[in-house]
């Protein structure tokens, strides 16, 4: 492995979703070792911490009245090929493929070593659309390495790209996402259990189904039920609380860059999803000590193993209410809870997984 510092382009989405909160959080950890990182998004990623020394560069969106929108890939491209000349770039590594693989085969062709990320509906999703999946296999395959956030992932890309990808989990900080009992009083009446769900609210993280599921476990149980973030689901789950009449303990919290100040005070974790490459809240839940319960969908069984939460059948929201209360019941629940935390930290340390993509971009460069 090569042990000077490196130059980094990290690609990444900006927003609310894992693949974006992954590659900040990487970038962060690659730039405090001295390597120098630049973090190519639309906007600063919401995720990289304030006083990161990697640096942001923006990617604009043009438009111009000709273009049927803005042209994200092609900007991309540009301001990739421009800015790795500028800053003398030794190895790009983008994160979410589509299409920012594309783009990047765009930029360099096979000129400098490029390795991507792929997270979960860049495969399953937008990656099998007959308008995206050529360009994407192509620059897959152009590429110098290819990771994915669960074997689940990597065995799915095998089929849908014919790519052998390295499988790279995501990691955890767990100076950040730790216990915080002394916060529930913020969240949660004395005597209440505090549920919690995260997500971008997309339909396929099913946020109604989770409060169906809640309003069960609140006929046996006095609960209450975070939910944090917000997405297009955001209606419909409030919605579907006012119906059951659990409105008054459903608690929408908006999106924040400390999830951790949320989780660590709760006493379950929630996941509905209909698809889930990894889990990313799941394990941020884990790491703060938190059990979780969640759809046994692509990788999570990677993350939710029966040491520290529960899995149930997709849409069995019957399941998902006994599973919560058989976990919130439990005598055992302190060791589950310290048993999660561990988990996460041996599993998911964010030195281990930092060093697993220094060993991917070392073999992508040699
Ligand atoms: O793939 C997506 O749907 C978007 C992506 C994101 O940016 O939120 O989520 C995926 O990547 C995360 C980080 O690796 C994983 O934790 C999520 O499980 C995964 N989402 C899905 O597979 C639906």
């Amino acid at each position: 492995m090569r042990r000077e510092e490196l130059r980094l382009g990290l690609v990444a989405y900006p927003g609310l979703g894992g693949s974006g909160t992954v590659a900040a959080e990487l970038a962060d950890r690659l730039a405090r070792m001295g390597h120098r990182v630049y973090l190519f998004a639309t906007s600063r990623p919401f995720r990289l911490p304030e006083a990161s020394p990697a640096v942001h560069v923006p990617v604009d969106l043009p438009y111009y009245p000709v273009f049927p929108g803005p042209l994200y890939t092609l900007s991309l491209a540009g301001t990739l090929e421009r800015e790795a000349k500028r800053l003398g770039l030794d190895l790009v590594h983008t994160h979410y493929a589509v299409p920012h693989a594309a783009a990047a085969y765009l930029a360099f062709g096979e000129g400098l070593p490029l390795v991507h990320t792929l997270h979960g509906t860049d495969v399953s999703v937008v990656g099998m659309d007959p308008a995206f999946h050529g360009p994407t296999r192509r620059a897959l395959e152009a590429a110098r390495a290819v990771t994915a956030v669960s074997r689940a992932l990597a065995q799915e890309a095998k089929r849908a790209f014919g790519v052998e990808a390295v499988v790279v989990p995501n990691a955890v900080d767990p100076e950040r996402f730790r216990p915080r009992p002394e916060r529930k009083r913020l969240y949660a009446e004395e005597g209440e259990w505090l549920l919690v769900h995260a997500s971008n609210f997309r339909p396929i993280k099913r946020v109604p189904d989770i409060v169906r599921a809640f309003a069960k476990i609140r006929k046996r149980l006095p609960a209450r039920l975070l939910l944090l973030g917000t997405g297009p689901e955001e209606e419909e789950a409030r919605r579907v609380a006012a119906e059951l009449g659990v409105a008054p303990w459903v608690t929408f919290h908006p999106p924040t860059p400390h999830p951790e100040e949320v989780l660590g005070a709760a006493d379950l974790f929630l996941l509905a999803s209909e698809e889930e490459s990894f889990g990313q809240a799941a394990l941020e839940a884990l790491a703060s000590g938190v059990p979780v319960v969640a759809t046994a969908v692509g990788g999570v069984a990677e993350v939710v193993t029966p040491e520290v939460g529960r899995l149930v059948e997709l849409g069995d929201l019957e399941a998902l209410a006994e599973a919560a209360l058989d976990l919130l019941e439990s005598p055992r629940l302190p060791e589950i809870r310290r048993r999660a935390r561990e988990w996460a930290l041996l599993r998911f340390h964010p030195e281990r997984i930092t060093r697993a993509y220094l060993e991917v971009y070392a073999q992508a460069l040699g």
